[in-house]
């Protein structure tokens, strides 16, 4: 065991999932051991703990996963159990940390964001109940980051994590395990494969596109393997350390493959994308998109015809920028809707009271209490159990839900790579006007209310303030706009919109949202701000 001198780096802030940096910033000398070491330390140390560690295979993280387990050792930890090749998805590893009662996990990703030397590198710490670190943990983490002097590691040859079973590293236990096995089990309890195989046997069609990231291998398993699904139903499937040059983020810019597929003439019945580590999802249906939102909505109102939510749903949560679909389903259920900030850090404490059984957000994530996490190809495997059970196309199910509840158009558009000081002084500017904007007229629409989201969590009173500026007009629409927190360029201006409709469900929604869109500029002189008037993506 070495102790090694260090300097402290004054960047080691985490953002909304962890610590994202260029891949390049991790591999200086010291980074990443700093960081480890300030985890450890905010976590009151590692010793005699056990922990799960994995990552969703982009470059370094095999160097990554051998320094952790050389510090793990060093700093005193009993036992890590890893997934083979040092590889997990995110959800796999949350479920691993609870099926195995361990004091937590370390999670190497950047999510969403590309991977490779010259791209993304992430790591973040999930506590025992599997759940991303709240942010008291995660700002004792800066705290020691900015003021470490050195770091522990033990001087040894690298583990041989392919093979499975146990092995000793200066009297730690590292115990490799199979990173699909637990995690397909789990999905077993909760949904009925028998009818979702009787649909593939009945010739239902379906692609799903793992954008040669880590889910590949779940989806292999379980949709093509376990559920008869056609082979070839699951493309770029295999994990590359730069995902074969995609963007592994699944919304309709990035996964434009499938989307061409799903708007073709030969679309199969149903299509779905994941993302880096597994936790988003995409859901398109033959000729028809979901938004996250609406999906969050449909499986609310849905969930109960899946086995492991036959009981009900205790009730729902979304981040404030998701729309409001999903409350008028909790509403019509009697079930309370709660409305968090931005980061999936801020559902466990509702999952873990049991006040909270779905959760979902805006950015392409929805979950349950199976792990404390989102999970993408959980959201798949519920919406092909709906799809099961309901014998309708994911048409029909869109259409009914908004014959029922209305529809809240939505959309989300990111400026990226804007210069930070810029996007700094345009929110700064607008948060300053909030207190007059009430009662002014935009494009023909009354500001009913203007403020800075602020949330004070239900179950802990911790209070989280400054999450998003809020603009609502007296028609119920909506402006909330953000900077995003998982960034390593600049930032990235997330503005989000929003309209309520009672008929006239087959707008394109940019055309629903045109005078919204037109008010957002107005108010926030985006183009003065930032020189950017059209957004890089479109959700
Ligand atoms: C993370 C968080 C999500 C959040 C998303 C976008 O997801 O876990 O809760 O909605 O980032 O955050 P932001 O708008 O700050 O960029 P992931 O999939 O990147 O881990």
């Amino acid at each position: 065991m070495t102790t090694i001198q260090t300097v402290a780096f004054d960047d080691q802030k985490p953002g909304t999932s962890g610590l994202r940096k260029k891949t390049r910033v991790f591999m200086q000398p010291h980074y990443l051991e700093n960081f480890v070491q300030a985890i450890f330390g905010a976590i009151g140390g590692a010793k005699g703990k056990t922990f799960v560690l994995g990552g969703d295979g982009r470059f370094f993280n095999d160097r990554a996963v051998q320094v952790i387990l050389r510090m793990a050792a060093a700093n005193g930890a009993a036992r890590v159990i890893v997934g083979r090749g040092g590889v997990l998805s995110t959800p796999a590893a949350s479920n691993l940390i609870r099926q195995r009662k361990t004091d937590g996990g370390i999670i190497l990703s950047a999510s969403h964001n590309p991977g490779g030397e010259d791209e993304d590198f992430g790591i973040k710490f999930n506590m025992a109940n599997g759940g991303p670190a709240p942010e008291a943990i995660t700002e004792a983490m800066y705290r020691e980051a900015s003021v470490i002097v050195s770091y522990n590691i033990l001087e040894a040859q690298d583990v041989d994590l392919m093979t499975l079973g146990e092995s000793s590293l200066g009297g730690m236990a590292v115990e490799v395990v199979d990173s699909v096995a637990d995690y397909a089990a789990l999905m077993e309890t909760l949904f009925d494969f028998d009818a979702i195989r009787a649909m593939f046997t009945a010739g239902f069609t379906m692609r799903f596109d793992a954008m040669c990231a880590v889910t590949g291998p779940y989806a292999t398993e379980i949709i093509e393997k376990r559920l008869g699904a056609a082979p070839g139903t699951v493309v770029h499937g295999t994990p590359l350390p730069d995902f074969g040059g995609m963007h592994p983020d699944p919304n309709p810019t990035w996964a434009h493959e499938l989307m061409a597929e799903m708007m073709g003439p030969d679309a199969p019945d149903f299509g779905a994308a994941s993302d880096g580590d597994g936790d988003r999802n995409m859901v398109v249906g033959r000729g028809i998109y979901v938004s996250p939102s609406d999906s969050l909505a449909v499986l609310a109102a849905n969930a109960h015809l899946a086995k492991g939510y036959t009981r009900g749903l205790a009730g729902v949560a979304r981040s404030m920028p998701t729309s409001a679909a999903v409350d008028r389903v909790a509403e019509d259920l009697g079930i309370e809707a709660f409305e968090t900030p931005t980061g999936w850090k801020f559902f466990g404490n509702l999952l873990d009271a049991g006040r909270a059984t779905l959760c979902g957000e805006e950015s392409f994530g929805t979950g349950s209490d199976h792990v404390r996490e989102k999970d993408g190809l959980w959201a798949v495997l519920l919406w092909l159990n709906i799809l099961a059970a309901r014998k309708q196309s994911v048409e029909e199910i869109l259409n009914a839900h908004w014959q029922k509840y209305g529809r809240n158009y939505y959309s989300r558009h990111d400026f990226e790579a804007i210069e930070s000081d810029k996007a700094a002084a345009m929110v700064d500017a607008l948060r300053a006007a909030l207190p007059d904007l009430p009662g002014r007229e935009v494009q023909g629409m009354v500001i009913a209310a203007a403020d800075d989201f602020s949330y004070t969590d239900p179950v802990d009173g911790s209070v989280s303030a400054r999450q998003g500026v809020r603009v609502l007009f007296e028609d119920g629409s909506r402006i909330v706009m953000r900077l995003s927190g998982t960034g390593t360029q600049g930032a990235t201006l997330r503005l989000y919109l929003e309209r309520y409709a009672e008929s006239g469900f087959d707008r394109d929604p940019q055309e629903a949202l045109a005078p919204i869109i037109r008010a957002a500029h107005e108010l926030a002189d985006i183009g003065g701000h930032t020189g950017r008037t059209e957004p890089d993506v479109i959700t």
